[in-house]
């Protein structure tokens, strides 16, 4: 059984035409023209495929191929296709485009497979428009409801249910999303490595058992707007100042709760945003990620304190929404050795990893069994314009997944 090398690089490559930023990076964000674009296009190959396609309630693409045992769970195989802002080329698009060439190669190879196989292009994984993210997945998991939906906003201020109008879906059938359990055999996903660790050892593949916890929240300080010039520092209640002795402390919490804990301040907004102001309100994001759910609870507790420190010290107020969070996940050791055995059969050096990265794939295990692999990123660069994984890389991938999932179809 042979992928066709031609074909992954020219998905990948159509795929990168549907981009808001083609002058920096790819940026495809969910709900979008560009979302449209590479939605169609995913259409357009899937119909020349004897697959039943339709867009589930939260607007990811699903392709199901039948198998021959009647009402079966599915294989679930795929990943995400919106990206960051300015991001790369494969991270979500990889998953995206092995599960549609296994399927390719699955008809063109007349494979029958006993349980059916479903392709899946997850929408709103990074949360690059609306924030939080995993958003198919947690879909599918039953994780989102219609409030959620009027909460989550753009930067313009577009809410996630007002966007699902705009581009025709309807935002208050959100919660038909929900898969049934029952009806899923696994959730398969290949990504890029997204770090230096398979490039450095000159591994091929890298199978994940574990995915840490994240949780992203967003914060708010609110201060009040005074002059900048006729104000006295004392009276202040300057937000941005006060929210950055807040900031400063954080790598400390993160590092002080050890255990490879790490925490990262994204996004910072200002208002009113003039240099003669003294500002009124600042909005910052922090994601704290951990395999241990227990330091990610301390890093939380920490910021609490120091939030509360500010308010008494300079009487500002402030507020803090979750965004996201997802405890530490253990995947399937099954599918695990599974792809252990493949791989070897395929010639392919393998490693196993943890996952530092957020996949769908964490989301799945809540309702099924679960496999990830990582293929090789170049200079272990993500989350921007270099990001790059040779064709062949990612095609050793796609042939490991194909073989693992003709056995997971055997259990
Ligand atoms: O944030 C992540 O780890 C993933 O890229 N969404
Ligand atoms: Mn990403
Ligand atoms: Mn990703
Ligand atoms: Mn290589």
């Amino acid at each position: 059984m042979k992928t066709n090398l031609k074909r992954i690089k020219d998905d990948i490559e159509n795929l990168s035409k549907f981009n808001a930023t083609p002058e920096n990076g790819l940026t495809r964000f969910s709900l979008t023209e560009e979302d449209r674009g590479a939605r169609n296009y995913l259409k357009k190959e899937l119909q020349k495929l004897d697959v039943e396609i339709y867009e589930d309630a939260a607007g990811s693409l699903v392709a199901r191929r039948a198998g021959t045992a009647k009402d079966a769970p599915v294989v679930m195989i795929g990943s995400h296709f919106d990206s960051v802002k300015n991001g790369g080329h494969f991270d979500g698009p990889a998953g995206v485009i092995m599960a549609l060439e296994i399927l390719r190669v699955m008809e063109e190879n007349d494979v029958k497979t006993k349980y059916p196989i479903e392709f899946v292009a997850l929408i709103e994984e990074e949360g690059g428009r609306f924030g939080g993210g995993v958003f198919g997945s947690r879909s599918m998991t039953g994780q989102v409801d219609y409030q959620e939906l009027l909460d989550f906003k753009d930067a313009a201020g577009i809410s996630m249910a007002q966007a699902f109008e705009n581009f025709g879906f309807d935002p208050t059938k959100i919660e038909e999303a929900r898969r049934d359990p029952e009806e899923l055999k696994a959730f398969i996903e290949l990504h890029i490595e997204q770090g230096p660790v398979l490039e450095n050892e000159a591994k091929d593949v890298g199978i994940v058992d574990f995915i840490v916890g994240i949780n992203q929240i967003k914060v708010k300080v609110e201060g009040r707007a005074d002059h900048a010039g006729t104000t006295p520092m004392e009276m202040r209640k300057d937000a941005l100042s006060s929210a950055a002795e807040v900031i400063s402390e954080i790598k400390n919490f993160a590092l002080k709760a050890g255990n490879g804990t790490v925490a990262t301040v994204g996004t910072l907004a200002v208002k009113p945003g003039a240099a003669n102001i003294v500002p009124a309100e600042v909005e910052f994001s922090v994601d704290i990620r951990s395999k241990k759910l227990n330091c990610i609870q301390e890093v939380r507790e920490q910021i609490d304190q120091a939030l509360a420190a500010i308010k008494a010290e300079y009487s500002v107020d402030y507020s803090v929404q979750n965004m996201l969070m997802v405890e530490p996940v253990e995947l399937s050791e099954e599918i695990f050795n599974i792809f252990k055995d493949e791989s070897k059969k395929l010639g392919l050096n393998s490693k196993q990893m943890i996952s530092g990265a957020g996949h769908d794939a964490m989301i799945m295990a809540a309702i099924t069994d679960v496999g990830l692999i990582f293929v090789p990123s170049k200079d272990g660069r993500s989350h921007t314009p270099e990001e790059w994984t040779d064709y062949e890389d990612l095609q050793k991938g796609i042939e490991l997944i194909y073989h693992t999932i003709l056995k997971v179809g055997e259990i």
